[in-house]
């Protein structure tokens, strides 16, 4: 199973997931030292280094880009999908449309988080959805130029109250003929929502795109209370073959955040599948 860990270079997400929070050239170094196969990116924007200057990085430590974010437009300029206004969502799908470019170039896909957004005020629930069908609509289009699908999260109910399970998340998908859309099995917001994780995995093999592999408590796995065998087992058996990402607090610190999530992996699939 090919491990990622993740960079982030967004100041406003300093206290958030993600274990690096150093220069590209030294996260980049520390990611291939420790042993990783990629790093998945946070940015501020799509302008933040070069395509050039990344693929460079990459060359030279051995890593590929496993994903790349597109938080960074909530979290720097209070950007979603599903803002009442329209001016706004336009701003939005654009932040995210160069995102997704941007991982394009790089080979990998951009996902949609917390730019989701939520229902709630003058949006009613069905609007919302509608909003997010057209920008996943416009995302996985964009992707499929660069041929790799376009990211969907679900996110605990204190994130957003779009989609919290995986199974509802997949029916919408398929309802809308989203065919370039995948699913992101986020293990942590999981260890909250759904009843049991590895049947979830099971029940939308056939979307799962990605993987944020984290605890229940969002630190590195075998640091709280998640089963990690059978989600393991179910990822085994779906045949599942991209990257587990640990998006994960860097506690408590972060070369032992990375250490213990890579140690988890290659304990839970010793066969490297
Ligand atoms: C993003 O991948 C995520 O998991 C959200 O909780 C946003 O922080
Ligand atoms: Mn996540």
């Amino acid at each position: 199973m090919r491990a990622a860990i993740t960079l982030c270079r967004v100041p406003e997400a300093a206290a958030g997931p993600f274990v690096f929070h150093d220069e590209l050239e030294v996260g980049f170094r520390k990611a291939a030292d420790i042993g990783f196969d990629a790093v998945e990116l946070f940015l501020p924007g799509p302008d933040e280094a070069s395509v050039a200057k990344i693929k460079d990085l990459c060359e030279t430590h051995g890593l590929a880009i496993a994903a790349v974010g597109t938080g960074a437009g909530m979290l720097k300029h209070g950007l979603s999908l599903t803002d009442p206004a329209p001016a706004r969502r336009a701003a939005a799908l654009d932040f995210v449309l160069h995102m997704v470019e941007l991982g394009g170039s790089l080979g990998a896909p951009a996902i949609l988080g917390s730019m989701q957004g939520r229902h709630g005020g003058d949006v009613s629930r069905a609007m919302a959805l509608e909003w997010l069908a057209a920008s996943l609509r416009a995302a996985g289009d964009c992707a499929a130029r660069f041929n790799v699908p376009f990211i969907y999260e679900p996110l605990n109910r204190y994130e957003t109250n779009l989609f919290n399970q995986a199974a509802p998340a997949a029916a919408f998908i398929r309802e809308h003929g989203l065919s370039n859309v995948r699913l992101l099995a986020d293990l942590f917001h999981m260890a909250i929502e759904e009843k049991d994780i590895a049947a979830a995995l099971v029940e939308t093999a056939d979307l799962l795109g990605h993987v944020h592999w984290a605890d229940s408590n969002r630190h590195a796995a075998g640091f709280g209370h998640t089963m990690f065998q059978p989600v393991a087992r179910a990822l085994e058996d779906i045949g599942y073959a991209g990257f587990l990402s640990a998006e994960i607090l860097p506690m408590p610190a972060p070369e032992e955040a990375a250490r213990r999530t890579l140690a988890s992996i290659r304990e839970l699939f010793p066969s490297g599948n």
